[in-house]
């Protein structure tokens, strides 16, 4: 299915006059908003392809229906996305779960969809139907060498398939751990890990970067080997200028200092990506905003500040992704959902009167500098995200057309009410 811009064009043209009267107001309270636009226009965010259909839990996994089959349905899906809010512009792969067949179909696919290919991600949590050895006790920090040669071999395998796509990042999450106390040699595990990481490095192609994504825990329940941003940015640090660490919202404890952690990981120069999600609990994989919008906005608030700091493109400085997943919501919606809740914080974080914040924080004034978060953080934005929008093509109300144009139903009956998305 694809969504014509004749129907974009006619589902906007409704809302049309309530839109321009919403955002001359929100223009005339902000002198910046024309520089704001232009920044929300070039801010793509990339879809995992792993997030289009139903994640299920441990308990179960209940498919709504029509979730794409192959590559090739789940960069149409992208497309869908894409031509809604025009900010889903790049997918992020799992290998093997979408090993290309043929290099150049897929690479046209996406182009026509308008779409790059961001970070590859590879896999060794879990155990492949055709593989040798097993990942039970770990890949690169695992005891015997040859189990790391195996995940080693697969992370450069990896690289290769993102070449041929014409991505320059590999991000690398490990479940590697221990679950009980006594099970590991801390010391070894780490510099099995670095050693098997260091061989990974040396096959990164000139322009390529290498994500090294931390979690504080799960599958792993004692230790993790890459637990958190201090030991990331340790194998980072020891790796190379190619490395950098990965922040993923719902990988730290609870109640961690997120914006904090950013702000350092900037001033290093070492941090990579962003995967955003929202989280109750832990790592809850929820959409983004839905829970703490107040926390995304402080971490946008440190990422503008910190990216200005350095000279960095906001739109191509970082990797920007969703690692999210879902149960009870149609995967497609909820995408829209995060995507908009990024982009609403980010319209935020760039509206601080950062001048007038580095004032307050030098005179000590903490409650002004209070007011000048919560007065960017209460600032009614939409308007403003949706008039980026439609500047480029997109729709008024991307999830009130997804559901007009009856999406879902669509794609079921295409694709049956049976499907369960490949790797899921
Ligand atoms: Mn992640």
């Amino acid at each position: 299915m694809e969504i014509e811009k004749y129907q974009i064009d006619a589902h906007n043209e409704k809302s049309e006059a309530a839109h321009k009267q919403r955002f001359n107001f929100a223009a005339s309270e902000n002198a910046k908003v024309e520089e704001v636009i232009s920044k929300l226009i070039k801010f793509q965010i990339a879809i995992p392809s792993w997030a289009l259909g139903t994640g299920g839990t441990r308990f179960g996994r209940f498919s709504g229906g029509g979730e794409p089959r192959s590559l090739e349905e789940k960069i149409e899906d992208i497309g869908l996305l894409h031509k809604l809010n025009q900010s889903s512009g790049a997918i992020s792969l799992h290998i093997p779960w979408d090993i290309p067949t043929d290099y150049d179909a897929i690479k046209s696919l996406a182009a026509h969809h308008n779409l790059r290919f961001d970070a590859m991600n590879s896999n060794t949590f879990q155990d492949q139907a055709d593989q040798k050895l097993s990942y039970k006790f770990g890949s690169l920090q695992h005891v015997d060498k040859g189990v790391r040669q195996q995940a080693i071999d697969h992370n450069i395998e990896v690289i290769r398939q993102g070449v041929a796509l014409g991505s320059d990042a590999l991000t690398v999450w490990l479940a590697d751990g221990s679950c009980f106390p006594g099970q590991l040699n801390f010391r070894k595990a780490f510099q099995n890990t670095l050693e098997s990481l260091e061989e990974i490095y040396a096959a990164l192609p000139e322009a390529w970067k290498v994500f090294v994504e931390y979690k504080a825990f799960e599958p792993n329940f004692y230790s993790t080997t890459v637990g958190d941003w201090g030991q990331s940015l340790l194998y980072a640090s020891k790796l190379g200028p190619k490395a950098f660490t990965l922040v993923d919202l719902g990988h730290h404890l609870p109640n961690a200092n997120i914006e904090q952690i950013v702000s350092l990981l900037l001033m290093e120069g070492k941090l990579g990506g962003f995967h955003f999600n929202d989280s109750k609990y832990g790592d809850d994989d929820l959409t983004a905003g839905s829970m703490k919008p107040y926390q995304l906005f402080l971490i946008f608030n440190e990422l503008v500040e910190g990216m200005d700091a350095k000279g960095m493109d906001h739109a191509t400085g970082l990797g920007w992704m969703i690692d999210a997943s879902h149960n009870v919501k149609d995967p497609l919606e909820d995408l829209l959902q995060s995507v908009e809740a990024i982009m609403i914080s980010y319209t935020q974080a760039l509206l601080v009167d950062r001048e007038a914040l580095k004032t307050a924080q030098q005179e000590n004034d903490v409650v002004r500098c209070q007011e000048i978060l919560q007065d960017a953080f209460r600032t009614d934005v939409r308007a403003i995200v949706q008039e980026a929008r439609l500047r480029s093509g997109g729709a008024a109300q991307p999830v009130q057309l997804y559901r007009e144009l009856k999406v879902r139903e669509n794609l079921i009956s295409n694709r049956g009410l049976k499907t369960v998305a490949t790797g899921l």
